[in-house]
């Protein structure tokens, strides 16, 4: 039998098979990205594994697909959820400012850190907000709900295959290979005729819902490896010739500890799509959708290291204002000095970042009984704390990545109300499961690292944030 582990990483990695045959680049970036770990593996040895082994980060990949209805949203979830991908997180990216952007997303990923160890793969999922007045007028909207209403993503065995896979937790070896061809195939680009007229009306509110709404099929947009030294793999990349987009997005490239998540991506590529003119003739078109995105991951932050965070984007925005762009990094570089700890151990002591703590059992002999609050246990030696990979995304780095890979920004009439109201209870009730809070599931696992610390050393009081008001 085929365990759900094993179900996810082979989807991820046939996935990332057909990509690489869909989109040439996308192979390079695999490349450059794997010898730019191996050469950060050999500069730094076992430390450039803190935040996960080289087995795990190599292999690592999220991809990123767009869906039109609840019902299609409740149809992924059984496919992911036959690889023990469960929803976690909400982003609403609506109201990016400088782009129309109408979706909703979340993201499915395993939850339990076995799981995570074995294969972290996971898929950024936005649905498009169909609903929404601001971006769709009636007319729009009664097109788009029979358009979509009237297209079939996932065919019928693949979701029976998948149901049974999610209640069993495996599937029979003929079975795991029928569902792994349906699963990967239900992603592959259509080569099917585009409706050129009716892709065109939605291009004119939002490239995406083009993307989405404007084809009888879906497909995957990105898939995105992991590397370890982000500013380098951009550099190698931008040497051979790869147009890359503006900026990474995140956090900036500093000396103190990695946080959260960094991103960038190669310019969306001009793919030649067939295209069905009104005369229905058909011509060979192209279409500037996919983009190969990379990312570099760092530790967890709490809410209120998260609170922090939020705080010095407004701040990096509000000084970098009067400044050239080109100064941008270094706005946030002396923002982020002056204000973030600069290492992990502060990081932990002051409760903004997310770490497991274990018992030092070769503590040298001092005497005298532990200290109650994490930071006295962490400075005095007894406790050593281990990071917490941040395993989630951030709206506004997504928000980013859409926006530089979209020539039109597309339009939305903020005079109209909103139409109708899209919550994380929205995606919850669409997918008939609970969209998971991630900090949730951080603290579980922190707090499960607690529990199993010797009484005398387990903290009284959990670490007090500072500086995150
Ligand atoms: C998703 C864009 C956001 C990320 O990693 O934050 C994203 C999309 O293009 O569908 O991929
Ligand atoms: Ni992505």
């Amino acid at each position: 039998m085929i365990k759900q582990w094993r179900l996810r990483a082979g989807f991820a990695e046939r996935l990332s098979r057909m990509y690489g045959r869909e989109v040439p680049a996308y192979t390079k970036l695999v490349d450059v990205s794997r010898e730019v770990n191996e050469d950060v593996l050999r500069k730094r040895g076992t430390e450039a594994e803190r935040l996960g082994s080289i087995g795990r980060v190599t292999a690592e990949r999220h991809g990123a697909i767009r869906v039109g209805t609840p019902r299609e949203l409740h149809q992924v979830a059984r496919v992911f959820g036959a690889l023990g991908m469960h929803p976690v997180g909400f982003y609403d990216l609506r109201d990016t400012p400088a782009s129309a952007l109408p979706i909703v997303s979340t993201a499915f990923r395993p939850v339990a850190e076995e799981e995570l160890a074995r294969n972290p793969f996971r898929v950024f999922t936005s649905l498009l907000t169909v609903a929404d007045a601001r971006f769709f007028d009636d007319g729009l909207r009664s097109r788009l709900d029979t358009f979509l209403a009237g297209r079939e993503l996932f065919p019928p065995e693949l979701l029976a295959l998948a149901d049974r896979a999610e209640a069993e937790r495996e599937l029979s070896e003929a079975d795991a290979e029928r569902f792994l061809e349906l699963a990967v195939g239900a992603f592959e680009l259509s080569a099917e005729p585009i409706d050129e007229e009716w892709y065109a009306s939605l291009e004119r509110v939002s490239a995406v819902a083009a993307d989405i709404g404007g084809v009888r099929s879906t497909h995957i947009n990105h898939l995105t490896p992991r590397v370890l030294d982000i500013d380098e793999l951009y550099r190698r990349m931008t040497e051979r010739g790869i147009e890359m987009i503006d900026t990474i997005q995140g956090p900036p490239c500093w000396a103190g500890p990695d946080v959260l998540l960094r991103q960038t991506s190669f310019r969306a590529l001009a793919e030649p799509r067939a295209m069905r003119a009104a005369d229905g003739s058909v011509r060979r078109g192209h279409l500037r959708v996919r983009f190969g995105e990379v990312e570099a991951r760092g530790i967890a932050l709490t809410r209120e290291g998260r609170v922090l965070y939020d705080r010095l984007l407004g701040l990096v925005d509000e000084r970098a204002a009067s400044r050239p762009t080109a100064e941008r990094n270094a706005v946030a570089r002396a923002v982020w000095a002056e204000h973030l700890p600069a290492t992990e151990h502060e990081l932990a002591a002051r409760g903004l970042g997310f770490f497991t703590y274990h018992a030092v059992p070769d503590r040298p002999e001092v005497g005298g009984r532990p200290p109650a609050d994490l930071g006295g246990l962490l400075d005095g030696g007894w406790l050593r704390a281990e990071p917490i990979v941040y395993e989630d995304f951030l709206p506004r780095s997504a928000a980013g990545i859409f926006q530089s890979n979209l020539s039109d920004t597309g339009s939305r009439n903020s005079d109209r109300e909103e139409g109708s109201a899209y919550g994380v209870d929205t995606l919850s009730e669409a997918m008939g499961r609970e969209v998971l809070d991630p900090f949730a599931l951080y603290e579980r696992q922190r707090d499960r690292s607690l529990a199993l610390l010797p009484r005398a050393l387990r903290p009284t009081r959990a670490p007090r944030p500072q500086g995150a008001s």
